[in-house]
C-alpha cells in the first residue's frame, strides 16, 4: 500500500511530514452587480425560458431576486484608480459552512464584492444576513452545479453583470456516506462526482476567459480539496480510499446504466465517489496551473482547510457519526477547526499577498500558519490529471 511508514507514527495521526510550514512550524492539524447600472432586463430571463424547460415558481424567483443583488462596480474615477479597486470573487457554495465563513471573512474586509454563488437563493440570503454582511459588499447568484444548464446560465449572468471577475472559489460539494445507489445530475452524471468536479470543470473552463480579461493585480483560481483524498496521509486511508484506476467509468460517463457510477469502473461507494471527486478537484488545479499559469499569470491552488467538522457535508450521514465526529477530531486527532478558523484559512488563499504561489495545494499547521503541502502520489500524477481534463471536456462536448 502506498502509505508511508510515517502515516502510523503517532505524530501522524496529526502530521504531515512532508510539509514546510512558513513559520517553521510542523503541523499538527492536519489531520454584485450593479443592477441599475446593469440590468438584466428580459435578457436575464430569456435563456431561462428558451431552456425548453418548465420553469417552477422557485426557479422564477431566485430569478428575479437574483437580478435585485447589488454590488459596487467602482468606476475608475481619478481617485479611485489611486486605490485598488474592489475585488470581485465568486465563490461557489457559499450559503454554508466553508464558503458561508470564506464569504463572510473576505466581505468584513471592505476590500471584495463576494459573488455567492448559490443553488438555494433563500438559503444563501438568510445565511449572509444571519453572518451579518453588509449588503454592499456581497451579492447572490443561482448556480445549481448538478445541472450544466445552470452553469451556463450562470455564466451568462454573471457576464450580463458587467463585473470583471478577479477570483474564482470552487468550494461547493455534496458528500453522500451511507447511499446505497447512486444519485445523478441533470445530465446523468454520478452525483458526488457531476457536482464536486464535473460542474466545477465547466464552470472554471468557462470563467477562466472573464479572469483572462481582469485587470485587477493577483488573480486566483481556488479548487478546494482535501486529505481524505490522499493516501500519503493516515486519514486518506480510512477506507474507503481514493482511487481513480484507469479512469474506465470516467470515460463511460459515469452512469450504471451503460456503465459504472464510479470513476474507476468499481461498484458504487458514495463515500469513496466524494474522495475521488476530491482528487479530481486537486488534480485539476494542477493541470490549470500547467496549461494557463505562465501564459495568463493567475494562480491556481487547491488546499485542505482542515477538518471543519461541524459542517453541512455531514448532514446524510448517520445521527451517531455527527455527534461523535467533531469531539473525535476536536480531542483525539486535533484536526478539528472551525467553520470561522476554516473560512480565514481559504479567504488567505484568496487574498494573502503572500500566497500568490501557483500550482500550489496549501495546508495549516496547529498554529494556523500555512504551508506547501505534498500530495499523494495520485492526486500528483501528471498523466492522470491530464486523462481527467480530456475525459472532462470530452464529456462536456468541449473537446
Ligand atoms: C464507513 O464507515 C462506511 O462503511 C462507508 O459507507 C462510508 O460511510 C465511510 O468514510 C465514510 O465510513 C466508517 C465508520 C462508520 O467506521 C469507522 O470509521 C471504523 C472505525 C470506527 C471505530 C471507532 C473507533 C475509533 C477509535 C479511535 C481512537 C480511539 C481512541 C480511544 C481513546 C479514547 C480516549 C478518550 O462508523 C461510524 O459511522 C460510527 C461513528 C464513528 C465515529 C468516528 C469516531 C469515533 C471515535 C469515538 C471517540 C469519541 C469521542 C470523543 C471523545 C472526546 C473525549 C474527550
Ligand atoms: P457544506 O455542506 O456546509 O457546504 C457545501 C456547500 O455546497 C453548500 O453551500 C451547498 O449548498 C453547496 N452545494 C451542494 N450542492 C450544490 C450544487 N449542486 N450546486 C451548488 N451548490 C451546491 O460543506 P463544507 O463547508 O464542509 O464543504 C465545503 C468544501 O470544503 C467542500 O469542497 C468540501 O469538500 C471541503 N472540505 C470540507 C471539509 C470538512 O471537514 N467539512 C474538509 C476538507 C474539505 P446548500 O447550502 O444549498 O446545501
Ligand atoms: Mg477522518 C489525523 C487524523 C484524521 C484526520 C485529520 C481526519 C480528517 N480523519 C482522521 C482520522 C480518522 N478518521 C480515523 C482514525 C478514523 C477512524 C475512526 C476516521 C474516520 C472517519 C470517517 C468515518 N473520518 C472521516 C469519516 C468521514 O465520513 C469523513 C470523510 O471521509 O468524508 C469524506 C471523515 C473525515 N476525516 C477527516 C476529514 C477532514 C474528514 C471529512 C471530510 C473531507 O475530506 O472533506
Amino acid at each position: 500500500m502506498a502509505l508511508q511508514a510515517s502515516s502510523f507514527l503517532p505524530s501522524a495521526l496529526s502530521a504531515h511530514k512532508e510539509g514546510k510550514a512558513n513559520g517553521g512550524l510542523k503541523d499538527s492539524a492536519f489531520l454584485g452587480v450593479n443592477l441599475s447600472e446593469h440590468r438584466m432586463k428580459s435578457s436575464f430571463s430569456s435563456p431561462l425560458l428558451t431552456s425548453g424547460k418548465r420553469l417552477n415558481a422557485s426557479t422564477i424567483i431566485r430569478a428575479q431576486t437574483a437580478a435585485t443583488a447589488s454590488p459596487a462596480i467602482n468606476k475608475a474615477s481619478p481617485e479611485a484608480k489611486k486605490t485598488l479597486r474592489k475585488g470581485n470573487v465568486v465563490i461557489t457554495g457559499a450559503s454554508s459552512g466553508l464558503g458561508l465563513a470564506t464569504a463572510k471573512s473576505l466581505a468584513e474586509t471592505g476590500k471584495w464584492n463576494v459573488v455567492m454563488a448559490c443553488r438555494d437563493f433563500l438559503k444563501a440570503e438568510k445565511a449572509a444576513k444571519s453572518a451579518g454582511m453588509a449588503k454592499e459588499n456581497y451579492s447572490i447568484m443561482h448556480l445549481d452545479l448538478a445541472s450544466l444548464d445552470s452553469v451556463r446560465q450562470f455564466v451568462r449572468n454573471f457576464r450580463q453583470s458587467g463585473m470583471p471577475l478577479d477570483t474564482l472559489v470552487c468550494n461547493a460539494a455534496v458528500y453522500f456516506p451511507t447511499a446505497g445507489e447512486p444519485t445523478y445530475t441533470a445530465e446523468g452524471f454520478e452525483m458526488s462526482v457531476g457536482v464536486n468536479h464535473i460542474g466545477h470543470f465547466l464552470l472554471a473552463r468557462e470563467l477562466l476567459e472573464d479572469m483572462k480579461q481582469s485587470d485587477y493585480p493577483s488573480r486566483r483560481l481556488i479548487i478546494v480539496g482535501s486529505i481524505t483524498g490522499n493516501t500519503n496521509t493516515l486519514a486518506g486511508n480510512i477506507p474507503p480510499k481514493a482511487n481513480l484506476g484507469d479512469l474506465r467509468g470516467l470515460a463511460g460517463g459515469l452512469n450504471e446504466t451503460t456503465g459504472s457510477a464510479m470513476i474507476d469502473g468499481g461498484k458504487f461507494d458514495g463515500a469513496k465517489a466524494y474522495k475521488d471527486s476530491k482528487v479530481c478537484n486537486m488534480l485539476t488545479m494542477q493541470e490549470f496551473h500547467r496549461r494557463y499559469h505562465e501564459d495568463t499569470g493567475i494562480s491556481f491552488a487547491s488546499l485542505y482547510p482542515g477538518c471543519i467538522a461541524t459542517t453541512g457535508l455531514f448532514r446524510e450521514h448517520i445521527g451517531l457519526f455527527r455527534t461523535l465526529f467533531p469531539p473525535f477530531q476536536k480531542y483525539i486527532t486535533k484536526g478539528f477547526v472551525s467553520e470561522e478558523e476554516a473560512g480565514n484559512r481559504l479567504a488567505q488563499v484568496v487574498s494573502d499577498p503572500s500566497l500568490t504561489k501557483s500550482g500550489v495545494y496549501w495546508s495549516w499547521n496547529k498554529n494556523s500558519a500555512s504551508f506547501e503541502n505534498q500530495l499523494s502520489q495520485e492526486a500528483s500524477d501528471v498523466e492522470k490529471a491530464r486523462k481527467v481534463w480530456e475525459m472532462t471536456e470530452k464529456l462536456l462536448g468541449l473537446a
